[in-house]
């Protein structure tokens, strides 16, 4: 009934919106009147004394209605998602350039910006950190170090018969959303506001808003029908900009919008956390790994954020795919005069596993073995070898059959043959080739965050409205969502809607993040169609025995009646699966629920079952589940200019029993796509004053359309559900990311050709051209001088 195929027709709810220009963004909301244009004026220094803040020319510059500073915000001045420690509005000090000081809202921009232009702000300029290795030197921590750890890694290392040890530096990385940082916010009666938001996190946004404007959070509503893209930078950062516009709106009583300049939404806002990664190994004569030691230091930027929850995962991703007996990781976050950094696709993993896979890839080069026969060797077991360095066991492990399909499908053996050949008849173009994993665990390390709302409606004609506490930025949520209630209900999903996301709808829910927004949100409208058609099941299964009913029916006696578990929701109609001739249409069934006095309407909740994590001990079972996938990749480097490209990428990948296999598939490709432009190309520079340098795409150089692989084969697993989400599907959205880590390593091995594979490259991410030429020409004289 629902095949492979059926279900890929289903094609994103709002796909037609999107082409035509239709789709609504917070930026096409008709404009409401009176509406005010919103200004964040922010430091131009890293750190900095404030001594003085004058508004009074700006506040007396016709067009302007408010010019607020942090003496004029009504409540808290906090807008710290987690740890309270980060200000809305900067006092005494600022802490890092694009900290926002001065809010105005004026009639339109240019009045905005010339009242800007009147503020007399004066600062003492002082010492800032703002890089990891300044921050060690200083002792610069954002919180307590943390460890985990199992067995006797110290004392494996010191009898292991090979022992490698090394640095890795991984960059950071800038979201680009398509959508900047926006919010509108429009006052109602009394106190009362309601914030359209591109949020990833509406019932946090509110929660902030309510803070720094000291109401009841009742008070406050968000709403966000979807988002141009979000990929972590507003799972806290949306906060920010709706802080700020709900300030001008309460002191104003005026609709107003912020909507962050690119350039602007570049400097304020935080980016993926850098890495500084020490690493020590010991292995045996066939790369089995014995101990593995780990040190992650990350620059955390001016506050806490989501910091420490990143680490945690990064602490918790250390092992990739592989099992270590013998582990410890100990982590810290550092505090720099940088905008505090934050949740961006894979949140701390990519940088965990680049480490990781680097060790590998370290003890293939000095074995002399291919990298990927030594990843395959340390693959997690199915029976034992099984438990990870934090104690969950790793179930339903699909590591073994998706490299031994890859392995085949690729034509990995013909391929590394081939790479040789070209290798040995070219001196300065070189190729490279490379298969990696990813094992992913699924669900929020913070382990109350994992649950979700949901609210249905169902009305007379049969249509069904579905609210739920997830947002849509591009993913498919609401797609995949829509397929979910009307596969529930056995109709069609054009009887169904999914309404824009709304505090007042579904309240307290978590962000749409972790990969996990269709399992939770799923599960809740699940539990929330359940509710209605055991109500309905019940009503219809009186109505069917009733008399009326009953001479309609040829040979229907009363020891016959139908139960309402005998009822089924199938095809668009509702039915007595012993009795098929006691059936309705699912929407007449619907008029008659109303002429019934039946509750057409419910809330759902889910969270998710199993799950113990104790974080003081590093022990427990953090995961629902884990996600795998495996990539291999081709690539073509040139040696003397660095630049490359990409020949051939194949991945397979496990979304168990895939809800919506092309939103699937495009989540992969988007995915890899954007772990490619981390891994090579996105380079983030600051100068010596802490001012960003690539803050606009003529100097950031995300993937474009010739980046993509040429050759681009994804697939997935089949005949694989998976137990332990919606419908035996499988989160998708942030583990294809580390797949990019194939990409990246094979250029390491193109650059390794160069020294015959006998010199270790210097490597780091991104692999940007400089990087490939230096590592490139070092290896060439190195291999020059065993010659000579
Ligand atoms: N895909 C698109 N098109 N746009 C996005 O912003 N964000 C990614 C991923 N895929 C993103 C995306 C991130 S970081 C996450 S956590 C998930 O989508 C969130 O959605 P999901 O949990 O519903 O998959
Ligand atoms: N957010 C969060 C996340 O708060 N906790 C997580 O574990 C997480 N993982 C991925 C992305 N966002
Ligand atoms: Mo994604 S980093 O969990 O928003």
């Amino acid at each position: 009934m629902d095949t492979m195929k059926e279900r890929g027709s289903d094609t994103h709810e709002s796909a037609g919106f999107h082409v035509t220009g239709e789709a609504v963004y917070i930026d096409d909301i008709a404009p409401p009147p009176g509406l005010l244009v919103g200004r964040v004026c922010y430091s131009p220094h890293a750190r900095a004394r404030i001594l003085n803040i004058g508004l009074e020319a700006a506040r007396a510059l016709p067009g302007v209605h408010a010019v607020l500073c942090h003496r004029d915000i009504p409540g808290e001045n906090q807008m710290g998602p987690v740890i309270h420690d980060e200000l809305c509005l900067a006092a005494g000090e600022v802490q890092c350039v694009g900290q926002a000081v001065v809010l105005i809202a004026a009639g339109d921009d240019e009045t905005a910006r010339r009242a800007e232009s009147l503020l007399s702000i004066e600062y003492e300029v002082l010492e800032p950190v703002l890089d990891i290795d300044t921050a060690i030197r200083k002792n610069s921590l954002l919180g307590p170090e943390r460890t985990m750890r199992r067995g006797e890694p110290e004392t494996t290392l010191r009898s292991a018969s090979h022992v490698i040890r090394g640095e890795l530096r991984t960059g950071a990385q800038e979201h680009w959303y398509l959508e900047s940082q926006t919010c509108l916010c429009v006052p109602g009666e009394g106190r009362e506001v309601t914030a359209f938001s591109s949020t990833q996190h509406p019932s946090e946004t509110q929660a902030i808003i309510a803070e720094v404007l000291g109401l009841p959070v009742h008070d406050v509503v968000v709403e966000v029908r979807r988002l141009g893209g979000g990929f972590g930078g507003k799972e806290t950062q949306a906060n920010h900009v709706a802080a700020w516009a709900s300030l001008l709106c309460a002191a104003t009583r005026h609709p107003v919008k912020i909507r962050l300049f690119r350039d602007d939404d570049m400097i304020m806002t935080g980016k993926r956390h850098r890495f500084l990664i020490r690493y020590e190994a010991g292995f045996d004569d066939n790369g089995l790994l014995l101990g593995v030691r780990f040190e992650l230091n990350s620059d955390g930027g001016i506050a806490s954020d989501l910091s420490f929850a990143i680490m945690e995962r990064a602490m918790l991703h250390a092992d990739n795919a592989y099992y270590v007996p013998h582990m410890s990781v100990v982590a810290r976050v550092w505090r720099t005069n940088l905008p505090s950094n934050t949740a961006m696709r894979g949140f701390g993993g990519p940088q965990a596993m680049a480490a990781m896979e680097t060790v590998i890839d370290r003890i293939a080069r000095e074995l002399g073995v291919d990298a990927a026969e030594i990843r395959k060797r340390n693959f997690y077991g199915t029976v034992d070898r099984n438990v990870t360095h934090y104690g969950q066991t790793v179930e339903n492990n699909r590591l073994h059959a998706l490299y031994n399909r890859l392995f085949v499908s690729s034509e990995y053996e013909a391929r590394r043959m081939a790479v040789e050949a070209f290798n040995a008849a070219h001196e300065f173009v070189k190729r490279g080739l490379a298969l990696t994993p990813v094992k992913f665990g699924i669900s929020f390390t913070t382990t109350f965050l994992n649950k979700a709302g949901a609210l249905v409606h169902i009305y007379r004609d049969g249509s069904i409205l579905v609210s739920h506490g997830g947002t849509e930025m591009g993913q498919g949520l609401h797609t995949k969502i829509r397929q979910i209630a009307a596969r529930e209900f056995g109709v069609g999903i054009d009887a169904v809607r999914v309404s824009a996301t709304n505090t007042s709808d579904v309240p307290n829910t978590s962000a749409t993040a972790a990969s996990s927004g269709t399992d939770l949100n799923g599960g809740a409208v699940r539990d929330a169609t359940a509710t209605l058609k055991s109500r309905i099941a019940s009503s219809l299964a009186g109505y069917f025995n009733a008399d009326p009913f009953e001479s309609i029916l040829p040979g229907s006696a009363h020891d016959e009646m139908t139960a309402p578990g005998d009822i089924e929701f199938a095809d668009g109609i509702i039915f007595d699966r012993k009795h098929t001739l006691r059936r309705i249409s699912f929407a007449s069934a619907m008029d008659l629920m109303i002429l019934r006095q039946v509750s057409l309407s419910a809330t759902g909740f889910y969270s998710v079952p199993g799950i113990a994590w104790d974080k003081e001990k590093g022990w427990g079972r953090p995961f629902n589940y884990y996600a795998f996938g495996v990539g291999a990749t081709e690539v073509e480097v040139d040696m003397l200019s660095g630049s490359h490209t990409i020949l051939r990428t194949d991945i397979l990948y496990d979304a168990g029993d895939s809800l919506n296999p092309a939103i699937d598939i495009g989540q992969i490709e988007g995915g890899y796509v954007q772990g490619l432009g981390w891994c090579t190309t996105e380079e983030i520079l600051w100068d010596g004053k802490g001012n960003l340098l690539t803050h606009s795409p003529d100097t950031y150089k995300i993937p474009a359309v010739r980046d993509v692989p040429a050759d681009f084969r994804v697939a997935l697993l089949e005949g694989h559900p998976n137990p332990n989400a919606i419908l035996g599907s499988k989160a998708v959205a942030e583990p294809p990311f580390m797949l990019a880590l194939s990409a990246w390593l094979a250029i390491k091995d193109a650059v390794s050709a160069v020294g015959r594979h006998r010199f270790e490259p210097d490597f780091q991410i991104p692999a940007t051209n400089e990087v490939i030429v230096f590592s490139a020409a070092r290896i060439g004289t190195m291999a020059d001088k065993v010659h000579a």
